[in-house]
This record gives C-alpha cells, structure tokens and sequence, in this order.
C-alpha cells in the first residue's frame, strides 16, 4: 500500500522513554506493513554526529544534520522515528520549519526527578559526581515544548498506552 512520508519526533529527557517507546511503535507499523526507518540519538551520536558533544552550539547541529536526513528519507515516503532530548524550543522551531507538515512532534513528559530515580544507564549519578557536564536537567537545561503535537506522560501511564497514543497519531496522518 502507497504511504506517506512522515516524521514521528520523540523528544523528552534522558531516561523518559524515547528509545523504548519508538522501538514498539516501529515495530507496531512494521507489523502493520509500513515501513519506518528509526534514528535514535545514542546511535547518531556514535556515528555519523560523533564529532558533535553537548554545547548548545553542538546539540543544535545534531539536531540540524538529523533533520537535512529526514528531509531525504522523506523522498522516499518512508514513516522516520526519531528519539532525541530535543532540549530547545530553538530546534523544535527549527524541525517544523525544515519539514514543515511532515512533522509530528510528541513530548515524553516525565518529571526529572523519576527519570533520576530510574538511571538505567548511570548517567544522572555520573552528571550529580562531575563526571558528565551539561548533563540535560542538571548542567544543561530543558525548555517545556510549547507546540507538542501530543504530549505523553510516561510517568502516570503504562508503556503500552503510551505507544498505543503515539501509534495512532501516526497512522491518522497516512488516510
Ligand atoms: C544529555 C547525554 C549527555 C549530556 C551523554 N546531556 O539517555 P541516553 O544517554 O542513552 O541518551 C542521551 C543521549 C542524548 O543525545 P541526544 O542526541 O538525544 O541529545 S540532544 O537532542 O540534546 O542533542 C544520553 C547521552 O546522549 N548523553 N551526555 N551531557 N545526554
């Protein structure tokens, strides 16, 4: 079946449920015969943006380059999900307008202080010892995105809620 080209941004803090959430929603649209291509932050970092860290001017440019390969992989209608922090209004403003309506913009909204509490990967321990700077919500900062296309709390509801939201959301764009 023919489908539309679009952009599924997940954004929120470290520890909120970016890369699980996309893992089941691609999975769901796979399932269901779409084909999705997932770009996930941890991963473009350690690629193709390795010469990038966490200075304003560097999460701006990761967020730029991510948003030039969506531009691409739109040409070919594909359904991109995209995990990143996404910390600045500045580079939300700046997805809408590089790719204007194919841009779904949802917001893991999850309080730091449960995302700190969880800690899978350490790094909020790391960041309160020094040992990671500008750490997002502790040496760096997040702004609440003011134009969400969704907002999903993923601190109240289960997981599977919250991929079931986000899942809809996206294929109401593709009738
Ligand atoms: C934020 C950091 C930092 C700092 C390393 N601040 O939870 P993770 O580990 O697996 O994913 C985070 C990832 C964030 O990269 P993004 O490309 O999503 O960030 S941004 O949108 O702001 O450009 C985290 C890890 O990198 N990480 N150091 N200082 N996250």
């Amino acid at each position: 079946a023919h489908q539309k080209g679009m952009v599924v941004w997940l954004l929120g803090h470290s520890g909120a449920g970016k890369s699980t959430l996309a893992q089941m929603v691609a999975r769901q649209l796979e399932t269901d015969g779409y084909r999705t291509l997932s770009l996930d932050g941890d991963v473009v970092r350690a690629g193709m943006n390795s010469d990038l860290g966490f200075s304003d001017a560097d999460r701006l440019e990761n967020i730029r380059r991510v948003a030039e390969l969506c531009k691409i992989l739109l040409e070919k209608d594909l359904i991109v999900i995209c995990s990143f922090i996404t910390p600045m209004q500045s580079h939300r403003d700046l997805l809408r307008q590089t790719l204007g309506d194919r841009y779904l913009e949802i917001y893991l909204e999850c309080p730091i202080s449960i995302c700190e509490q969880r800690d899978v990967k350490g790094l909020y321990r790391k960041a309160r010892n020094h040992e990671i700077e500008n750490f997002t919500g502790i040496g760096s900062g997040f702004e609440v995105p003011l134009h969400p296309d969704l907002i999903v709390p993923t601190a109240l509801w289960q997981l599977e809620e919250c991929a079931g939201q986000i899942y809809r959301l996206a294929i109401s764009t593709q009738s």
